[in-house]
């Protein structure tokens, strides 16, 4: 069994920083469950693109709100605690968190550690021996 803490991920290589948010990285890959797990403060008064092409990934927001902008669309969704969204169609998107935000999410297929957003909001899909 795989036992992990949050505090036990401060300032170790499972916490990765980017510009708009903080992903603090519980299981990844190398865990072997098939997904990974993170949870994810979000900045107050940011916009993120983010468009997952290679990845399926489910948002489960536990503080905050904010709002979700489908491109495709112009959709917008409030994402407030209590709200999940899973982007099972890899709808390109902007997060855009009104307060700091809490988010707990999913990867499938797992992330292997250090992905962060490319120019165009996409994570690259890595594979753990690269
Ligand atoms: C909600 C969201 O997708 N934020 C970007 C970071 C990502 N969730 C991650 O790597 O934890």
């Amino acid at each position: 069994m795989i036992v992990r803490r949050l505090d036990d991920l401060a300032g170790s290589d499972r916490e990765v920083h980017a510009p708009n948010w903080t992903s603090r990285r519980l299981l990844l890959h190398s865990d072997g469950m098939g997904f990974s797990l993170h949870d994810t403060v979000i900045k107050p008064g940011t916009t993120t693109e983010i468009h997952y092409q290679n990845h399926l990934e489910a948002v489960y927001c536990i503080q905050g709100k904010g709002e979700v902008t489908v491109l495709a669309t112009g959709e917008k969704i409030p994402i407030e605690a209590g709200a999940v969204y899973a982007l099972d169609g890899h709808e390109r998107h902007l997060l855009s968190a009104e307060t700091g935000m809490r988010m707990i999410c999913v990867f499938n297929p797992a992330l292997v550690g250090p992905e962060t957003h490319d120019e165009n909001g996409v994570y690259p899909l890595l594979s753990s021996q690269s």
